[in-house]
């Protein structure tokens, strides 16, 4: 938590962009993982709430009557049953306190307030809700049917928290700094423990482990797997296999910042030549993201210099064939690289995506395509600026059920060579990943550390295990 001046400074911000109306931002309950008493641990607060409100305890819910210029933090106070249990919680009044909020309440008053407010027909401005019990809570407080509440949430509210938390501050670059030195740990950890005979559960876990007592949480489920051309494969029972390749893409929650990185790596810790020719691809796709990435730049753009570069070399090595923007232009490329490069990063690994990709990742100068495979997945395209946190991630995979498909129905067969598709169908996958910001004039990757992604260094770090 930061200090009580930025969530004031923020507040004040936030008004100003809103420019009328009351705000309502809902935080986070418990969540039961099997039964009421039984919930997911740590609790995980709505990341804009921790924003404007800062405060981590289940329950709360932050209100900005811009109107009237007031601002109340609303909470049932825990009683001598929860301290028996949990142990003791600040009263809302001193957490409200600590964010520079003087008006505080019980959640009854909350609806109060919102009938009131309904009555006199002022703007109620809410954020597209993601859980089913905020929901509920909409609609007992609003009368908006759940069904309804995500095109009744308020524009103005979600393009101005998008505006806000896209651009970070100097404090939010030092955390997502400290997060990516813990995911320097997380990765390295599964690099020393990767060997054959093992099994992906095991390494996942121990990954997991590393964010759990070094940081707060994952930023999101661990993928560790050998099928690497599974986008969000996670552990399963299998044995690690010599002459496999295995991902690994895994991210810490640390004071409340995410990390989100991505290492591919030889089973036995060392390359084949045939894997090291793909794999040399997609780490020259992934450096060339420092050279083009800076403020101005729409990452769509830098998307599509990442693809031509990537299908320019597949086609070195005959996976590819024809005239490469032609290729681009007709997809070709995604049957190697369905995803988009990357993605905006901080309080959440996929930030803001509750709000709305179109919002976060889109703006009215830059449309997403929603028609092409492969490009309609991109999450992030507008133009960057300084201060923005994006993840560099290419990755070429070969995925048994699309090449079949697409030789079947003969989709881009100018541009792809199936008959040598055919033989890569059991490579499984590749994808580097690192977290990225803009500075004034380019960009630096995040974190002191530097996950070993060379080939030489990560045969070097994995020579030891056995
Ligand atoms: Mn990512």
């Amino acid at each position: 938590m930061f200090d009580k001046e930025t969530y004031i400074r923020r507040r004040a911000e936030l008004k100003k962009l809103v420019g009328n109306g009351v705000i309502v931002l809902f935080g986070n309950n418990e969540s039961p993982y099997n039964s009421p008493a039984n919930c997911h641990a740590p609790m995980r607060q709505d990341s804009t709430f921790l924003y404007y409100f800062g405060q981590h305890r289940d329950g709360l819910v932050g209100v900005i009557d811009v109107d009237n210029d007031t601002e109340m933090l609303y909470g049932d106070d825990i009683d001598i049953e929860d301290i028996v249990w949990m142990g003791f919680v600040d009263s809302v009044k001193v957490l409200a306190d600590a964010v520079g909020v003087s008006i505080t309440g019980p959640m009854k008053e909350l609806s109060h307030v919102c009938h009131e407010a309904l009555a006199k027909k002022r703007t109620i401005h809410f954020l597209p809700p993601y859980r089913h019990d905020t929901k509920i809570q909409i609609m007992d407080l609003l009368g908006i049917h759940p069904s309804q509440q995500k095109d009744a949430a308020s524009l103005p509210l979600i393009h101005a928290v998008v505006k806000m938390r896209s651009t970070k501050e100097e404090q939010e670059i030092a955390a997502i700094d400290r997060a990516c030195n813990i995911g320097y740990e997380m990765h390295t950890t599964a690099q020393r423990l990767t060997k054959a005979g093992t099994t992906e559960r095991y390494v996942g876990g121990q990954v997991d482990g590393i964010a759990r007592s070094m940081a707060q949480d994952t930023s999101f489920a661990t993928i560790y797997t050998q099928h690497g051309e599974i986008m969000h494969g996670n552990p399963s029972d299998a044995i690690l296999q010599d002459g496999r390749l295995v991902i690994c893409d895994a991210g810490c929650e640390l004071d409340d910042y995410c990390s989100d990185h991505t290492r591919t790596m030889p089973v036995n810790g060392q390359f084949t030549q045939r894997q090291l020719e793909i794999y040399s691809i997609v780490e020259a796709c992934h450096d060339y993201v420092l050279e083009v990435a800076k403020p101005g730049v729409k990452y769509k753009e830098v998307h599509f210099a990442v693809c031509r570069k990537m299908a320019e070399s597949l086609k070195e090595i005959g996976l590819m064939k024809g005239d490469i923007d032609e290729a681009i232009a007709a997809g070709a490329h995604a049957m190697f690289l369905p995803h988009g490069l990357g993605h905006m990063m901080g309080m959440d690994v996929h930030d803001m995506e509750s709000i709305g990709q179109i919002y976060v990742g889109f703006d009215d100068e830059t449309r997403p395509n929603l028609e092409q495979f492969g490009t309609n997945c991109l999450r992030m395209g507008r133009r960057l600026q300084e201060g923005f946190v994006v993840t560099d991630e290419p990755g070429i995979y070969f995925i048994p059920h699309l090449i079949d498909e697409w030789k079947a129905n003969g989709h881009c067969k100018d541009f792809l060579n199936f008959d040598m598709l055919e033989t890569y169908k059991d490579f499984g996958g590749i994808r580097i990943e690192d977290d990225v910001l803009i500075t004034n004039d380019g960009c630096r990757f995040l974190g002191s550390k530097r996950i070993p992604y060379h080939p030489a260094e990560i045969e070097e770090i994995m020579a030891g295990n056995k």
